[in-house]
């Protein structure tokens, strides 16, 4: 066996010899997790003192006598062959912090606890990463979340175990279902006590298996840095996704390699990028020989920010668009062609197309049951091609004819190179009877509607991110907020988590302290994060908060409205005690009082009762800019988001008004 590794692998157990003679306090203290039973060679004593170096000879068995070099720092031994190669070894806290740096992470958003106290630690050390430290996990998740969204970088998310680890799972979910790449670190109980109901255990590899794209416990010291890097890779690539990587904390205490991979080769895990040319020609024939084609874009256009080639493809086939949710802004939603959202709130015209084309060019979407309704009568006279980067989305819930499996700015790309303009004029002119005969338009009963709010963020803000949570307000936002070149939505389409939007206000603002960043939300889904106030103030982000106050958890209570005899359960968000004994008489008139309460974390607190104050509300918001504003907008709770497609229902059953 060659003399190196045989002594890096004995050396660290004679090491172990003179630690015990002279630092089994500090080594325990360090909790470098020897294993001392395994101690072999003859002993040697050597005096070294606490972040000194010395020479000591060790006996390693046999006539292999061998002098190193020794240091012992808090941070880790290093040892030295004399005259030879280095063979310096790191804790797993140590490496994962230089990991890091490595894959350029800059933030990292974090919460401690016991199992992370000393990557903590680490980190304390350190001054190239930022640490932002959010007041609830779930909220850390959605900020790393939106972080990534908006800047096209992985977000990092450090968590202790147990509850820690278990407050992530709605975030986890959240960026799964949207395709955000995370790479979250999870801490653990040391090795021996996995399996043993430890305190503060659970197995969260287990729990969130099916929400992340990768989980692992990393076992082995020795697996860690190939494990990181394997993460940031798996994270980014493909459908990006979020990672999730459990340190059991001896492992992480535990001395080893110093190196970081710089390469990854993942058995199993190659994904494909690039376009078949075959599949593309053929399905662009389709798209010039079609009389009604119809341009489905889902958020795999923005994911892959392939929005600005796709509106190029869109210019040159005059083939309109519709688009997801999570695709809207794929081209500029004030283009001619551009029709508006398909599915269950989406526009008039967009779901009569869809069912009318009579071919369907999808790219970037899973075809989920919001925007397809019931699945047999999805485009029911249309061939359809999809480009997915995804191979499990093709197919999976509407059958397709020509199958692409490609990133989607890549197939666009070449689609720009190949196609040619198609005749759809005539189709033009049939979406447009359909626009003029339902156009996207909230009534105007004379008190503020949330589309007045709107359209007043629409005149206002010429650059933004705008970040929603889940209700009604969302869907108000996702119909009639214009967003082009300059402005990005952001919101939790898949999962629809509420309490999103101003934690993902957050993060967007951190990674992009130029630009304005406007978080929608409405009075249920504020609540569901409002901690986060302490985190937007300390940090000093002017976030703009708008909460479209209905009083109610409105999208529920519109379900009841519609369809259970406006039997309003749970819905209520006055209600308690004094409701149950007046019989619905009296409620107490704030709860909370959002404005003091912004005013209690620091932050400048605004309420907008009517249509007329709203441009001042906004314009006061604009000058602060070291606290966030939250601005209160009090809203009719009988505004209903139209239209709207019966759960179950097909795309053309619309119910417009009522
Ligand atoms: C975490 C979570 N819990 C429950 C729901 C179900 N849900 C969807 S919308 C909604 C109401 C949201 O109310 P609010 O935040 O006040 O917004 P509004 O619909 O009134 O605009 C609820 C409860 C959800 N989407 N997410
Ligand atoms: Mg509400």
């Amino acid at each position: 066996m060659p003399r190196e590794e045989t002594a890096g692998g004995s050396l660290r157990e004679g090491i172990m010899e003179v630690a015990l003679e002279q630092w089994t306090e500090r080594i325990r203290r360090m909790q470098v997790g020897f294993n001392v039973s395994r101690v072999t060679g003859k002993r040697y004593r050597t005096e070294v003192p606490y972040r000194q170096s010395a020479e000591i000879s060790l006996n390693l068995g046999g006539n292999t006598d061998v002098s190193f070099a020794l240091s012992i720092g808090c941070s880790g031994l290093s040892f030295f062959k004399k005259g030879g190669r280095s063979v310096r070894q790191i804790t797993g806290n140590k490496l994962l912090v230089r990991a890091l740096k490595e894959e350029g992470v800059d933030t990292i958003f974090g919460y401690p606890g016991a199992c992370t106290i000393d990557i903590s630690d680490e980190l304390y050390k350190q001054e190239d990463i930022r640490i932002i430290v959010p007041r609830h996990e779930q909220a850390l998740v959605h900020a790393a979340d939106a972080y990534a969204r908006t800047t096209g970088k992985v977000g990092v998310c450090l968590v202790t175990s147990g509850p820690g680890a278990t407050n992530l799972v709605t975030g986890l979910a959240t960026a799964n279902y949207d395709s955000v790449p995370l790479v979250c670190f999870t801490g653990q109980v040391a090795r021996h006590l996995i399996g043993n109901d430890a305190f503060q255990e659970v197995d969260i590899v287990g729990i969130t298996r099916s929400i992340t794209k990768y989980g692992v416990t990393v076992r082995n010291r020795e697996d860690l840095g190939r494990i990181v890097k394997e993460a940031f890779y798996i994270a980014r690539t493909g459908r990006p996704g979020p990672v999730l990587i459990d340190l059991p904390k001896d492992v992480m205490c535990e001395l080893g390699s110093a190196e970081y991979p710089e390469t990854v080769n993942i058995r199993g895990y190659k994904p494909n990028t690039s376009v078949h040319m075959g599949q593309l020609k053929r399905a662009l024939k389709m798209l010039k020989k079609a009389k009604k084609p119809l341009f489905l874009a889902g958020g795999g256009v923005n994911i892959a920010r392939a929005n600005k080639v796709f509106t190029e493809v869109v210019n040159k086939t005059k083939v309109p668009v519709v688009t997801t949710i999570m695709g809207r802004g794929a081209v500029p939603t004030d283009h001619p062609l551009y029709i508006g959202n398909l599915g269950m709130h989406g526009q008039y015209a967009a779901n009569m197309a869809v069912g009318e084309c009579d071919l369907l060019f999808s790219i970037g979407t899973r075809f989920n049951d919001r925007i397809t309704g019931k699945l047999h009568a999805f485009a029911p006279n249309a061939q359809i091609v999809h480009i997915d980067i995804d191979t499990a989305s093709i197919s999976r819930n509407i059958q397709v004819h020509v199958p692409i499996v490609a990133d989607a700015l890549e197939a666009v790309t070449k689609m720009n190179e190949y196609v040619e303009e198609c005749d759809t004029e005539k189709w033009m002119g049939q979406i447009k009877g359909w626009k003029e005969e339902h156009p996207l338009l909230i009534k105007d009963r004379g008190n503020m509607t949330p589309m007045d709010i709107i359209e007043e963020i629409n005149r206002q803000f010429d650059e933004a991110i705008i970040t929603t949570d889940v209700g009604q307000h969302q869907m108000f936002v996702t119909q009639y907020i214009q967003i082009n070149e300059k402005k990005q939505l952001v919101t939790s389409g898949g999962l629809g988590t509420m309490g999103y939007g101003f934690p993902a206000a957050i993060g967007a603002k951190l990674g992009n302290p130029d630009k304005t960043v406007i978080a929608v939300s409405g009075d249920g889904g504020m609540q569901m994060n409002i901690q986060e106030f302490a985190t937007a103030v300390l940090e000093e982000l002017p976030l703009i908060l708008c909460v479209f106050n209905n009083e109610y958890l409105g999208m529920v209570r519109q379900w009841q409205k519609l369809f259970y005899g406006k039997r309003y359960s749970m819905t209520n968000m006055r209600a308690g005690a004094l409701f149950r004994r007046t019989n619905g008489e009296e409620m107490p008139e704030y709860t909370p009082d959002f404005v003091k309460l912004a005013e209690s974390y620091g932050a400048k607190g605004i309420r907008v009762m009517k249509k007329e104050d709203i441009a001042a509300a906004f314009e006061e918001a604009k000058k602060n800019t070291k606290t966030p504003t939250l601005i209160e907008f009090i809203i009719d709770p009988e505004e209903m988001v139209y239209p709207m497609i019966r759960p179950g229902g097909t795309l053309e059953d619309m119910i417009m008004d009522c």
